[in-house]
């Protein structure tokens, strides 16, 4: 109330009958409302340019917002009257955690449960009751657990956290977060794939959903982002279309989490402003090694928009602190056989192991007249504003530091909406934005099962609550009070209108004639890819055109592979005839363009764009270790390399032959955690073989270890052997130098352990692709 402009009721006169003085109240209270003074500020462009706050009279008691006089009437179950005012699940998350240690069971009703092991029977072989309620709840539960699972981005994978400012940007925005050097906003994470379903593997070439939901002290801010800075397609209108192609073909449902097929490419080559999204998702970017070390965007440009009202034009962008590091393509075949969850599993444990993801937020903020200089229109989704033109500049970070309590509650039940903007952070024009504006809220409705999805405590923000929405599905708010409705006098005008304190829309002229259609320059279609692909190293260069082999030998009719490859030749005619030959195809015409004249682009290389331009901090920070043991391992070998692995962060296994005890040279004791079968190496970031004698001697030469040396050696990974490890490497058929003749960096053949494993350290954190020839040497 303490901004709300005020005018007070005339005392009601004293009375001893609580009814006639409630009575007395609501009238003193309604007659000092003679009329609607809101009503004037309802019209002409100064009150819509400036909202005025609302206005009302202050309650002479509080009686008068009451919903019945009985109220006072306390109990367990009621309380006291009207608490704080605010809905339970407002605030923190506190009073809604359960936990049941030490506390017996219950049915839903609070009945305690005599027995949980046995239906209610009439004798002991006797036939099931239908009078057994509390078999019946629990089946009934039971029955109704899962809810639907979202349209797109159904597996996924979250977590708490915080953002903190990095120094106020009153000037820019008057967004809550940015308000202050070392502000403190509480955040939640969901990191996502796009095509599979809920339960389908993480390690999916796909796009990543990186969706934070910031909950400021003005409201919930959703930035609903992904790792990749463009789309597939620039209208609302087409994404049914984009999901249904992408998505398992509707006969036989196959392919799971994969576009790899018929349909998508169908689609895809058929919608060139899709190229720029494609040599993105056919990028190393589709295959992270983690959650915690991918980029994030916001995609659309938005607007930033500050107390005066005055806006600029931004984008979004996270950077890993641990730097953007992926996968290999075939391992990461391999890693979602033996570990769907890999990514989940890296997320989680890291954040129990106090190893806190972090990124920086930055953004690119530029005006609309730099804009309307671009060659390429920043409403269009499919186009990315280079950071040669406009640097992203730092302005907080974002640090994940809690694992939810409970995946459903909080990791399913989630609801992001790009509906959900704050004071100062507005939309601008994209007509893709323009339909998740509204897909969003739809969605949450059907999946959460009706439109009260913002009680739910993980969707409830700390800021409080207060409109004349009521009922629906599963209400969780007891309204006090009769009034429901606005203006009012009954409730003293309340909840009264915020005025400029509250969301203002930028008013962005319009005068424009209602049709269908694009700007030209969205006719543009390649420019941005070929920058993309320019700016890759060789390396990352020939995993796109692996990426886009593999993609289109999937693809069973030949005239959509051509129609695709006529769509490359407009992007690189190197890249094209690299992929055709790898499917054995000739090289088709290019595919006409959409746009005669096609605009000059300003950018023509950005090294930015390339994900090994941002290898993060260095070193092996809760990266993934095993070290291989078996009886007469060098226990020496394994303590110096264990403890270097942990003093630096990183997270090192012993791997065995089995789990389980194993003795070293010296006669000691070491406990293998994990095992050849249970843990293959494809789920490590690198393997150390010790050296020794005994069962450790023969299994350095097993077919296992072989095998697994082969695969960390193809998929890029740094190998410390010790002992006659050259020997080693060669029976793993390991070449031990490059293609080109040069040392490999990432082979290191242990003699001292303390220097061995202090060379490896330096070079563990990064793959080595200068290893890779196409076919693969081993
Ligand atoms: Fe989404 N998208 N999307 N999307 N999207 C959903 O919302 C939609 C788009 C993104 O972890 C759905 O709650 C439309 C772009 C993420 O819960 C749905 C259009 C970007 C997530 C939906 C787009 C995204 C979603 C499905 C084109 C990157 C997961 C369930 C107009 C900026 C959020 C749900 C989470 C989820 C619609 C395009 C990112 C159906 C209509 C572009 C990260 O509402």
């Amino acid at each position: 109330m303490a901004s709300r402009k005020k005018s007070k009721a005339p005392a009601a006169s004293p009375s001893v009958d609580r009814i006639a003085e409630r009575a007395a109240d609501v009238d003193a209270m309604a007659e000092a409302m003679p009329f609607n003074a809101n009503k004037a500020l309802e019209y002409g462009l100064d009150n819509a340019h400036a909202p005025q706050e609302g206005e009302g009279v202050e309650p002479p008691s509080e009686d008068v917002g009451a919903s019945t006089l009985s109220e006072a009437n306390a109990s367990d179950k009621l309380g006291t009257r009207a608490g704080s005012g605010d809905p339970v699940a407002v605030g923190p998350l506190d009073p809604v955690r359960t936990d049941a240690t030490a506390r017996r069971m219950t049915t839903n009703q609070g009945v305690p449960v005599s027995d949980n092991q046995h239906s209610l029977k009439a004798g002991l072989r006797g036939p099931a009751l239908l009078k057994d309620f509390v078999l019946r709840e629990k089946i009934t539960h039971f029955d109704h657990e899962r809810i639907p699972e979202r349209i797109v981005h159904a597996r996924g994978s979250g977590a708490h956290g915080f953002f903190e400012c990095y120094a106020p940007l009153i000037g820019i925005t008057r967004a809550a977060p940015f308000q202050a050097k070392g502000k403190i906003t509480p955040v939640f994470v969901r990191f996502s794939t796009v095509q599979g379903e809920r339960g389908s593997k993480d390690t999916a070439r796909d796009v990543r959903g990186f969706a934070v939901k910031f909950y400021t002290d003005e409201g919930n801010w959703d930035l609903v982002g992904n790792n990749i800075p463009v789309f597939f397609i620039q209208d609302a209108m087409k994404f049914p279309d984009l999901v249904h192609a992408v998505k398992p073909e509707p006969h036989n449902q196959i392919p799971q989490a994969a576009s790899a097929h018929d349909t998508f490419w169908d689609f895809v080559s058929l919608m060139p402003e899709s190229t720029h999204m494609l040599m993105w998702v056919m990028s190393d970017r589709a295959i992270p090694r983690s959650y915690r070390m991918m980029q994030g965007f916001g995609v659309h440009t938005f607007r930033l928009v500050n107390a005066d009202g005055e806006a600029k034009l931004c984008k979004f962008h996270w950077t890993p602190k641990l730097g953007t590091h992926a996968l290999a393509w075939e391992e990461a075949v391999k890693i979602s056989g033996a570990d769907p969850d890999f990514h989940r599993r890296d997320l989680w444990e890291a954040i129990e192991a106090g190893a806190y993801p972090e990124y920086e937020l930055g953004v690119q903020v530029f005006t609309e007249e730099d804009a309307a200089r671009y060659s390429f229109d920043i409403l269009d989704a499919t186009k990315l504003v280079p950071e040669e033109l406009v640097p992203v500049q730092p302005i907080g970070r974002m640090v994940l530091n809690r694992n939810p309590d409970n995946f459903f509650a909080e990791t399913e039940q989630v609801a992001f909406c790009t509906a959900h903007v704050v004071p100062g952070i507005d939309f601008t024009n994209d007509p893709l934005l323009a339909g998740r504006i509204h897909s969003y809220v739809d969605t949450q409705i059907s999946r959460l099962g009706g439109p009260n999805f913002h009680e739910l405590p993980i969707n409830a923000p700390i800021a409080p609550v207060h409109n004349n929405q009521r009922d629906g599905m599963h209400r969780q708010a007891i309204h006090r009070g009769r009034v429901s409705y606005e203006p009012n006098s009954l409730g003293g005008g309340c909840p009264f209108q915020a005025g400029a304190a509250g969301f203002v829309s930028f008013p962005e002229p319009v005068k424009q004639d209602e049709l269908r259609g694009h700007p030209e320059k969205f006719a543009e279609h390649y420019n941005q890819a070929t920058l993309f692909f320019n700016s890759q190293t060789p390396e990352e260069q020939a995993h796109i055109a692996g990426a886009f082999r593999f993609e289109l030998s999937k693809v069973t009719v030949p005239a959509v592979r051509t129609r695709m490859l006529a769509g490359l030749v407009n992007v690189s005619r190197d890249l094209a005839a690299q992929v055709a030959e790898g499917l054995g195809m000739d090289l088709p015409d290019a595919m006409p363009r959409a746009i005669e004249r096609v605009p000059k682009a300003e950018v023509k290389a950005s090294p930015a764009l390339s994900m090994l331009a941002r290898p993060g901090e260095p070193g092996v920070r809760s990266r993934k270790f095993a070290i291989l043991v078996a009886d007469g391992v060098n226990g020496k070998e394994v303590e110096t390399v264990q403890r270097a692995l942990l003093d630096a962060g990183a997270v090192a296994r012993l791997m065995g032959v089995r789990i389980g005890p194993c003795t070293t040279d010296a006669g000691e004791m070491l406990d293998a955690d994990v095992s050849l079968e249970n843990e293959p190496g494809v789920l490590f970031d690198g393997m150390i073989v010790p050296d020794g004698a005994d069962r450790m001697g023969e299994l350095r030469k097993g077919a296992r270890t072989l095998d697994y040396l082969k695969e960390q050696y193809r998929h890029c990974k740094a190998l410390l052997v010790f002992g006659d490890g050259g020997a080693l490497l060669e029976s793993a058929g390991i070449p031990g130098t490059l293609p080109d003749g040069s040392e490999d960096p990432g082979l290191i053949i242990g003699k001292d352990a303390r220097s061995a494993i202090r060379a490896y350290i330096e070079v563990a954190g990064r793959r080595h692709w200068m290893r890779e020839t196409d076919p693969p040497r081993v």
